[in-house]
């Protein structure tokens, strides 16, 4: 019996009995209109996740969804698929490499119990977001990095993987030819797909949250941007919502971003409000917005969902019973 089912049988008696034979979403629809009820509305099973790549993501957490998984299930088996995906250049091992060709990876996993556990700067693992589960599920810590997170990976033998991959190499030795100044500053590219933040309310109206990268392409060796920071790149409140970041990691630290979103959430805005919000306050905390791309994505406790970026090209993958897409998301400025 899941636990839904157990809650209903014991809340209702026998019309528990009978609730508990039916699905979760139809269960807690029926418990929406009993007086007293701990639903205060129907959970909608939503999974969002930034980028178009998202798609692909998603129909991974669904299908988790479908056989009456958890949303945690499903956040980390969603993101796995884009972080196996080696044609993919900004999460993974298929991922961009620092300056001196290493690729580092970066991820958070959150959970509606507000466990959370994150990777930074691990090398050579295909799953840093697995790691990040296993660090919160096996360890009293939430965040390891570099040797360290590489050594726990190791120790729970989670599959290793060679990086950077030939192609990838290849175009590192090309942008080495073209920046011989090492400290030249990068620029973002906001055309390449970014990381994979991923949001998922379940059947059972929990919440959340993973996110995955490797970063900003050619960074400063030992930089970590906000992918892997609870609060930054993610944060999930179980009684508010979700949300998570993708763009210049600076920038979404500087405002403590997932967490502002799920604050603004707290306070009565909608998710998409919440987002724009946010991306004001990064903003106004900038005199130079050159190339300076952020965007979040939210999900609320009862589904509602949103998306804002700082310059236009951002967009999310949405599924829901009734949408399958990528949806363009609103923002603040255009490139031109
Ligand atoms: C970082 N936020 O490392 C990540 C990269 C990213 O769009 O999302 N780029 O700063």
């Amino acid at each position: 019996m899941s636990d839904l089912k157990r809650r209903t049988f014991f809340k209702l008696g026998l019309f528990g009995v009978v609730l508990s034979l039916v699905k979760p979403t139809k269960a807690a629809e029926l418990l929406t209109n009993i007086k007293g009820s701990r639903f205060a509305a129907t959970p909608k099973r939503t999974v969002i996740s930034t980028w178009s790549h998202g798609m692909e993501a998603n129909e991974t957490a669904w299908e988790v969804l479908s056989s009456n998984g958890r949303a945690l299930d499903a956040v980390e088996k969603g993101v796995m698929t884009t972080e196996s995906d080696m044609s993919n250049r900004s999460v993974g091992a298929g991922g961009r490499p620092d300056r001196t060709g290493h690729v580092t990876l970066d991820a958070c996993i959150m959970d509606e119990k507000s466990r959370c556990g994150s990777v930074a700067y691990l090398e050579g693992i295909k799953h840093p977001i697995s790691v990040a589960r296993g660090i919160m599920e096996n360890t009293q810590h939430v965040m390891l990095v570099g040797d360290g997170a590489r050594d726990f990976a190791l120790d729970y033998e989670y599959e290793k993987v060679k990086s950077p991959i030939k192609e990838v190499k290849k175009d590192w030795r090309e942008w080495k030819k073209e920046n011989k100044d090492l400290f030249k500053k990068p620029t973002i590219n906001h055309e390449n797909h970014d990381t994979i933040g991923m949001l998922v309310l379940d059947d059972y109206g929990n919440l959340s949250g993973a996110c995955t990268t490797s970063g900003w392409a050619y960074k400063m060796p030992g930089r970590v941007g906000d992918s892997p920071i609870i609060g930054a790149g993610l944060f999930v409140d179980n009684e508010v919502g979700a949300a998570c970041a993708t763009g210049l990691g600076e920038a979404i630290i500087r405002i403590a971003g997932s967490h502002t979103v799920v604050e603004l959430m707290r306070q009565g805005k909608s998710p998409q409000e919440a987002c724009k919000l946010a991306v004001e306050r990064i903003i106004s905390k900038h005199d130079d917005l050159t190339n300076l791309q952020c965007a979040f994505i939210a999900l609320d406790k009862f589904g509602n969902y949103g998306g804002y970026s700082v310059y236009k090209g951002f967009d999310f993958a949405l599924k829901t019973d009734e949408r399958n897409e990528v949806v363009k998301a609103d923002y603040n400025l255009s490139w031109e």
